[in-house]
């Protein structure tokens, strides 16, 4: 059974996570299904991708899925894992990729959204960070593009906290590009889809990958790159991380001492 709805019309290329079953985890399976949905769009040359829930569900994506984190000891958010590849698929993919969300946004779906190259939202959205809940250290690259995408006092609450920010918000701080009603953001999303494809494709191509090497661009020195990872490595050895996700996985509050 697919994880994924995904079609091509007029050189749009949509993808929507149907696994409501799990709230749009972010499982291997589906992830790997949105990968070769985003391969066959490039090759179809479509113009623009959105990517959305299936239906009118109210979790857009609970995140990373919980069952498949590896446990104490072992790196949460590896450079090869599933959510981090695709990622990186998505910054790299030719065509602008438009986040459509309905509903409320967990954890790495809340990377996934901000690594595409906008969003637009209804009143039903928001976004929570969560690695606190879980006792997780977050991975580099992905703590740059929080940094990259959302003012830093916002960022710590988002982070310190792990509660759900609401659309009004998401929109005061830039976090989503448009805030609409909920009959209007198929209609919106589509329309700002069909603008782009009446654009030159090769410049807007050449400006996504240019501001995306810009992005990325860190003047990180090799031992201040190793000394927050050691941070990281110093979570994920830790007791918290082994509790979060136990709590998570047995349905109870996590104690974190
Ligand atoms: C696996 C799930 C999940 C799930 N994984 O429905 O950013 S980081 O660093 O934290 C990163 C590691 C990350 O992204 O971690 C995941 C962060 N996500 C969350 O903390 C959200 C966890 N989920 C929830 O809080 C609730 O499920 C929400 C509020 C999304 C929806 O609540 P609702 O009451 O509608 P249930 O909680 O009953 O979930 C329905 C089924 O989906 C599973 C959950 O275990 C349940 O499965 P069973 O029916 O088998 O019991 N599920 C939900 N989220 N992230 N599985």
């Amino acid at each position: 059974m697919s994880l994924i709805q995904f079609k091509i019309q007029d050189r749009i290329g949509t993808i929507a996570f149907d696994d409501y079953q799990k709230r749009n985890a972010l499982s291997a399976d589906l992830i790997v299904e949105m990968i070769k949905a985003l391969k066959r769009i490039e090759a179809e040359k479509a113009k623009v991708v959105i990517l959305r829930s299936s239906s009118n569900n109210p979790v857009w994506s609970a995140g990373h899925d919980i069952n498949e984190l590896p446990r104490a000891n072992q790196d949460p958010l590896p450079y090869n894992d599933p959510l981090e590849q695709v990622l990186r698929a998505i910054r790299h993919h030719s065509a602008p990729v438009i986040a459509m969300v309905h509903g409320s946004v967990w954890g790495g779906a809340c990377d996934l959204a901000m690594n595409c190259d906008m969003i637009i939202a209804d009143e039903t959205c928001a976004f929570a960070v969560t690695p606190a809940k879980l006792g997780l250290p977050y991975n580099v690259s992905g703590i740059q593009s929080f940094l990259k995408r959302v003012p830093i006092n916002i960022v710590r609450e988002m982070f310190f906290t792990a509660e759900p920010i609401d659309s009004k918000r998401a929109l005061n701080f830039g976090l989503v590009n448009r805030l609409v009603a909920q009959e209007e953001l198929e209609s919106t999303t589509y329309e700002i889809a069909k603008t782009i494809c009446l654009r030159s494709a090769q410049s807007i191509m050449a400006f996504k990958e240019q501001a995306r090497v810009l992005l990325a661009s860190s003047a990180l020195s090799p031992e201040t790159f190793e000394h927050i990872e050691q941070l990281r490595k110093d979570v994920y050895h830790g007791r918290d991380y082994n509790e979060g996700v136990e709590a998570f996985l047995e349905k109870r509050k996590p104690v974190f001492r």
